[in-house]
């Protein structure tokens, strides 16, 4: 094998790389290349930092609920929370007390963003509220189907999750809307002056519908 590989080596020699100078380009190339490749690396992972320190800032929360259903499927789900106060934060109100909605999921609408000239799609349906602060009583998280494309009744996942001092999931459950209008209650959760998950339950609470029409 080495015999062979020596004569090989020795042909090209001669024939490609009779001219050193070519030689020098090629290894240059290359060189350009790795470096390049490097340089690459770099770049992509100080991009990668970014969305780290974000979701830092995220982990401040004392509570995250979220909903969730098929990706690029074009019904449109609200996600509404009432704590103990009687604040409601929802789509039409998006921050109230120590709750904000991070953003409100239109289904496959304006899932096209674009940035910097680039088209980019998320195909991700999900809204969230994240909780800041805590008080002592009843949170109700409610869902509303509030555009129905399709007769099938359309699966949810509703999660709240207590961040801290480390994350726990205090509710995690399937839900079913059927039509425009249906609002439902996901879960309702008690909290002691500690932050403490005391207790759930699951009385149905409309918030935001009446008759199956958005009050107000
Ligand atoms: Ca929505
Ligand atoms: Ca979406």
């Amino acid at each position: 094998m080495n015999y062979l590989f020596t004569g090989k080596s020795q042909v090209k020699d001669k024939v490609i790389y009779s001219d050193d100078s070519s030689g020098d380009a090629f290894t240059d190339l290359l060189f350009n290349a790795l470096l390049g490749f490097a340089f690459m690396f770099f770049i992509s992972f100080a991009l990668i930092q970014k969305p780290l320190e974000d979701g830092n800032i995220d982990s401040k929360a004392e509570f995250i609920i979220s909903v969730e259903w098929e990706e690029y499927h074009p019904d449109d789900v609200d996600l509404i929370v009432e704590d103990p106060k009687g604040n409601i934060v929802y789509f039409q109100n998006k921050e109230d007390g120590l709750m904000h909605l991070d953003r409100d999921d239109r289904g496959t609408l304006a899932d096209r963003i674009t940035i910097d000239g680039k088209n980019i799609e998320n195909p991700a349906n999900q809204e969230i509220i994240t909780i800041r602060g805590f008080l002592a009583g009843e949170y109700i998280v409610n869902i509303l189907h509030y555009k129905a494309n399709f007769v099938v009744p359309l699966k949810t996942k509703v999660k709240v999750e207590k961040i801290n001092p480390r994350v726990e999931t205090v509710y995690f459950g399937d839900h079913f809307l059927t039509k425009t209008g249906h609002e439902l209650t996901a879960v309702r959760f008690f909290l002691d002056e500690q932050g403490n998950v005391e207790d759930i339950n699951f009385m149905e609470k409309l918030l935001i519908t009446k008759n199956g029409i958005l009050k107000q």
